[in-house]
């Protein structure tokens, strides 16, 4: 990396607001103001055990919006190589680039809709761990979430 790019990076970071929560909900900061910036929390993140040992994962979660509208534009991970975004269809999935959070509305990644998919565990999980998932917005930046994992039939609330 070359001074330039990284003088650029590191800028970018500086400026993305970042908060850390441990446990279940994570605020994103906001200036509040009324010109419709984002209020975002993320409420009942989830990681299934993989149903095979290191396999595959998926990851669910709620983000509230008590502000204006945002964009979900990418999932990253310390504890796995790639997480995506899907959508389900009514026979398959898909991967998309982005997802909306509605203005005063919410984004619901849950089971048998939209969800994150994760590979390349860093390593396996298991019942217990609690694992970073970075969110990044476009107007909120990134929002850290910290997921515990859950047996594999865990619905939230049960
Ligand atoms: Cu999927």
């Amino acid at each position: 990396m070359n001074s330039r790019s990284f003088r650029r990076s590191a800028l970018l970071g500086a400026g993305l607001a970042a908060a850390l929560a441990v446990g279940a909900v994570a605020v994103a900061r906001s200036d509040g103001s009324p010109d419709g910036a984002p209020r975002l929390t993320v409420a009942d993140p989830y990681i299934p055990l993989p149903a095979t040992p290191g396999g595959m994962g998926a990851g669910y979660l709620t983000v509230r919006n008590s502000g204006g509208a945002d964009t979900l534009v990418s999932v990253s991970s310390p504890a796995a190589g790639s997480v995506t975004m899907h959508r389900s269809t009514d026979t398959s999935m898909e991967p998309v680039g982005a997802m909306d959070v509605p203005a005063g509305g919410t984004l619901d990644l849950s089971r048998g809709g939209a969800h994150l998919m994760i590979m390349d565990w860093a390593r396996q999980p298991v019942l217990g761990d609690e694992l970073e998932l970075d969110l990044r917005f476009a107007k909120a930046g990134t929002v850290v979430v910290k997921v515990p994992v859950k047996p594999l039939t865990y619905r939230p609330g049960s």
